[in-house]
């Protein structure tokens, strides 16, 4: 499989048009690359898409009822996240975000563990060796760095896995970004960066984030192909994910996708978008929605009725329901934690805020 042509540099540019096999009213695209799912494994791919915009919602959920204290939503981006996982191997490492909590829970992972960061805890909640997940990232495009060295790594040794990097859009103007794309063309490394463009970075919108003509022509500088594909199309993301995969894994190089998509939700429940952009715009994109356009698509195909969509919307709500249930509502553990370990020796500021929270603690104590 090769997708650069020795020698030529047009091959690294990314076609205008994103790649696309469905369309908005659930149509095949004709002359699309084809699906790389048999018709009878589409119900079990748009079922995963339900579940993973229920957890979402449902995590939405708990940070109103303050048993959250923070959610970066996925809304909008469940085919990107579930597309791209679902096109790597298990034994492939996922390098996520904040952002990609519903990309965790396709990889397996238990949602009350991708749910622990959220919750304020210390740890992480879930054991990266054991679902080859890394931590979610908040230091925006460090994790692609972190993806290039595992990697080169595991290239190094003889193993044949991928690393899977996900990058918003604004982290593409990161010089970590820029260094993890030259580190690992040079080096040929096996990664995938999937940049999910979901036209905001809080509240700095694409056309102020960049000059560039498309994101995916950032991989150019670096020899590395650029792709793009429509974000809001699970079997187009998992289509050219798959591809950009089995290259690296050949030998090829790594290769940046970026998916175009839309952020429905806030930057995360603490963000009122209201306040940065137009109703419009958002009403544009509800049209496009990625599980309602899959599941026009299989109902056009005769593998989903209205019996169907009702069975899948209960397991799903029988999955968030579990999650409930399961998550703990107050953190646990010793706030005065936090600054245990941060430094072998505590900085004076450190030492006055812990001085501060150890006598505030006090105080609640006392009040009973
Ligand atoms: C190194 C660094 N600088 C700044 C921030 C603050 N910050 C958090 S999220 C964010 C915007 C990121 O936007 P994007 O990369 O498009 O990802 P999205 O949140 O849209 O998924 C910023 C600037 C940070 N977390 N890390």
């Amino acid at each position: 499989m090769t997708l650069v042509e020795r020698g030529s540099d047009q091959s690294l540019l990314p076609p205008s048009e994103p790649v696309r096999l469905v369309d908005e009213a659930g149509r095949a695209v004709p002359d699309a690359p084809p699906p790389r799912f048999a018709p009878e494994e589409l119900p079990a791919l748009y079922k995963t898409l339900v579940i993973g915009r229920r957890f979402d919602r449902q995590a939405t959920a708990l940070t109103r009822q303050g048993r959250l204290a923070v959610y970066p939503s996925s809304n909008g981006q469940e085919a990107c996240q579930v597309g791209a996982v679902l096109a790597v191997r298990p034994s492939d490492w996922l390098f996520p975000t904040y952002r990609e909590s519903v990309a965790l829970v396709t990889r397996g992972i238990d949602p009350v563990e991708v749910l622990t960061l959220f919750r304020g805890d210390w740890h992480l909640g879930y054991d990266p060796r054991a679902h080859r997940a890394a931590p979610q990232s908040t230091p925006l495009a460090t994790q692609t760095l972190h993806a290039v060295g595992l990697a080169d790594a595991a290239r190094r040794r003889g193993d044949d896995l991928v690393a899977l990097a996900f990058v918003g859009d604004g982290a593409t103007s990161e010089g970590d970004f820029h260094e993890a794309l030259n580190f690992a063309s040079v080096w040929r490394t096996p990664v995938v960066f999937l940049i999910q463009n979901n036209q905001w970075a809080i509240s700095v919108p694409l056309d102020k984030q960049t000059h560039a003509p498309t994101l995916a022509h950032k991989g150019v500088g670096y020899g590395m192909p650029g792709r793009r594909v429509d974000g809001n199309d699970v079997l187009a993301v998992h289509a050219v994910v798959a591809e950009a995969a089995e290259h690296a894994r050949g030998g090829g190089g790594p290769v940046l996708i970026e998916a175009v998509t839309y952020r429905m939700d806030g930057h995360t429940n603490a963000d009122d978008p209201g306040r940065y952009r137009g109703a419009g715009e958002l009403e544009e994109w509800r049209r496009q929605d990625p599980v309602e356009r899959f599941e026009r698509h299989l109902r056009s195909l005769g593998l989903l009725d209205d019996e169907g969509v009702a069975q899948v919307a209960a397991e799903a709500d029988d999955f968030a329901a579990d999650l409930r249930r399961r998550i703990v509502p107050e953190a646990q553990g010793d706030p005065m934690e936090m600054f245990a370990h941060v430094y072998a020796e505590p900085t004076p500021q450190l030492r006055e805020q812990a001085a501060q929270l150890a006598a505030e603690l006090d105080a609640e104590r006392e009040e009973g």
